[in-house]
């Protein structure tokens, strides 16, 4: 099993992390900020790894720190959780439909953080939740998994409907990434000898 625990405590912020890649999709992520919540158990369920999440922020301030650090957090279970990428696919992509929604990623876990984003919300606001706040999480967790992360919104309407149509389509591409492909044997997915 390829698993990870991460810790975080900082001024703003006290994190924990575990994560299973070869689980079934099993949550419990309590964060403090609700909607949040929502996202990363749509995050568990579609990319079938398990995580165990509790953050204890500085939400009385706003969400920010909690959710950047969390994304910071599962970015590094990740890259500790892949180890050295033998076999594994590597390369994935989603494009997710959601009601009036769809949003398309496509990733690689080639350490090479970088985020494209092209995904804009129509309202400020999800309930209290900042929808400035979901392009935060994705871009902590680029650069701290290693991840080239494109993630377009091809058309939507419902702010909750496009944050929640990135987060299955991110999780539905990194499904695909950290699969073994039985043909790989347990070579390493790049002509580089080193990922
Ligand atoms: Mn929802």
């Amino acid at each position: 099993m390829r698993t990870a625990t991460i810790t975080r405590d900082t001024a703003e912020t006290k994190i924990s992390v575990e994560i299973n890649l070869d689980g079934t999709g099993t949550y419990d992520n309590q964060t403090g900020v609700g909607f949040f919540d929502h996202m990363l158990d749509q995050l568990s369920r579609h990319s079938l790894i398990d995580m165990t999440i509790r953050a204890d922020g500085d939400t009385h301030i706003d969400d920010h720190h909690t959710v950047e650090d969390v994304g910071i957090a599962i970015g590094q279970a990740l890259t500790k959780a892949v180890g050295d990428k033998k076999g594994m696919n590597r390369y994935g992509h989603f494009a997710l439909a959601m009601d009036d929604t769809q949003v398309a990623t496509a990733l690689d876990l080639s350490a090479r953080p970088f985020l494209v984003w092209n995904l804009d919300f129509p309202t400020a606001k999800i309930g209290t939740f900042d929808t400035e706040l979901v392009r935060e999480f994705f871009q902590a967790l680029s650069t701290h998994g290693g991840i080239s992360l494109h993630i377009d919104k091809v058309h939507g309407i419902n702010s909750h409907h496009i944050a929640e149509a990135a987060f299955k389509s991110v999780a539905k591409a990194l499904r695909m990434a950290v699969e073994f492909d039985p043909r790989m044997a347990n070579s390493l997915p790049s002509t580089k000898g080193m990922l």
